[in-house]
């Protein structure tokens, strides 16, 4: 048994799909949840016009009862509100009007190599599925992830540490009582100095024409240890995460725990010891492993951060080529955000829901959540788990 899921759907089609499969029966879900999800997602200074347009609500079309899971697939759908002005362009069927193609790539966007790949002539049909439109669905997806993880005792959460050049400090200990009010910071930051700074950094650079990227952090609260696995490289939690977090539009770079600070470091400080004591079982006093080894959680809280690259559509483009003439031209303007570092933090929550809530799947099974949590506490007894 695991948890798997798929989207579907183009940035400026009729809308996007995600299709849950492996929810045990008899889980409720909370609706509200599920669109708070959707709209953290929109949150964040600097995103662009879109976002006035699209107001992301879930349709759920199968896999649900009166707010009870049936443990057959979960398929949602989110409409795209910007496709009736689409409509000529992107129509499934085809259409009378002449419709004009893009022929001009985007350095660092899907566009060139997708258009060799598949062997079209214009860039429309690569950008339209390559677009972070996507991640809606995603979020959809991961919020379903959520409710279960809710029931099995995990929590998700998520910051930004980096706009650019400015940097949040502090955080290193933090509890899930310190992200309660995340999302009431215009980046999603939990540094209000530096939140401010990022702010003003956005509108500069803004100014300038420029995009922006930076880094952001995802942490999950509440893991058993043992999760993923020692055995297989396919198993391993870690790279399962790395690959999940990666495969986000934009993200150039997956650090686990104290990943990039380690390498520099002797291993006297780069492990975290082990403890035992009769309250509090097994524990360490620190989380530099950011609560992954071998492949596997170790009890203590996850840490995964990302980096994500500015992004790619400029209001200043940047040197191309015409792709029909080959003729040297600027790269394609569209509308577009200046920066969504807040955004692809709240995706990354749902791509590391998705991943853990898997790796709970596969390691207590169960038709019925009940089963899960019968699972679950028999293993807990079993290694004395006191958390
Ligand atoms: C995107 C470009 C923008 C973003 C979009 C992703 O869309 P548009 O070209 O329609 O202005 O707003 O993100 C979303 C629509 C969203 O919901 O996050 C891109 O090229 O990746």
């Amino acid at each position: 048994m695991t948890l798997r899921f798929t989207t579907a759907g183009e940035s400026h089609g009729p809308g996007l799909v995600a299709i849950v499969e492996g929810m045990p029966a008899g889980l409720e879900l909370d609706r509200e949840a599920l669109d708070r999800d959707m709209a953290r997602r929109q949150l964040g200074h600097g995103r662009g016009g879109r976002m006035k347009i699209e107001s992301d609500s879930v349709e759920i079309r199968s896999g649900l009862r009166h707010g009870l899971t049936l443990g057959s697939p979960i398929a949602v759908l989110v409409a795209n509100r910007d496709y009736p002005n689409w409509e000529e362009r992107m129509n499934p069927w085809p259409v009378d009007a002449e419709v004009e193609e893009s022929h001009l790539p985007r350095p660092g966007h899907a566009d060139l190599a997708g258009l060799q790949k598949f062997g079209f002539r214009d860039v429309r049909n690569v950008l339209e599925r390559a677009s972070a439109r996507e991640t809606a669905a995603r979020v959809a997806a991961g919020s379903i992830a959520k409710g279960f993880l809710a029931a099995v005792g995990v929590e998700v959460y998520s910051h930004v540490i980096q706009i650019a050049s400015v940097t949040a400090s502090g955080g290193d200990d933090l509890t899930p009582a310190d992200f309660e009010g995340v999302d009431e910071s215009p980046v999603r930051s939990l540094d209000p100095d530096a939140a401010q700074a990022m702010v003003e950094e956005i509108d500069r650079l803004r100014k300038a024409n420029e995009s922006l990227g930076g880094k952001f952090e995802v942490r999950a609260f509440g893991l058993v240890p043992g999760l993923g696995s020692p055995v297989s490289w396919s198993e391993k939690l870690d790279g399962r995460l790395a690959q999940a977090v990666c495969s986000i539009q934009s993200v150039k770079g997956v650090s686990l725990g104290e990943g990039w600070e380690v390498a520099g470091r002797p291993g006297s400080e780069a492990h975290d010891e082990i403890f035992w004591s009769e309250d509090r079982g097994w524990y360490r006093e620190t989380n530099r492993s950011g609560g992954l080894e071998g492949g596997m959680t170790n009890g203590e809280p996850l840490i995964v951060q990302a980096a994500i690259k500015p992004i790619s559509t400029m209001t200043q483009p940047l040197r191309s080529v015409d792709t029909e003439t080959k003729e040297p031209a600027q790269a394609m303007r569209e509308r577009t955000d200046s920066t969504v570092v807040p955004a692809a933090a709240v995706v990354a929550e749902a791509m590391v829901a998705l991943v853990v809530a898997a790796a709970y799947r596969e390691k207590f099974g169960g038709d019925h959540i009940d089963d899960v949590l019968a699972a679950l506490s028999a293993y807990k007894e079993r290694i004395g788990w006191r958390r």
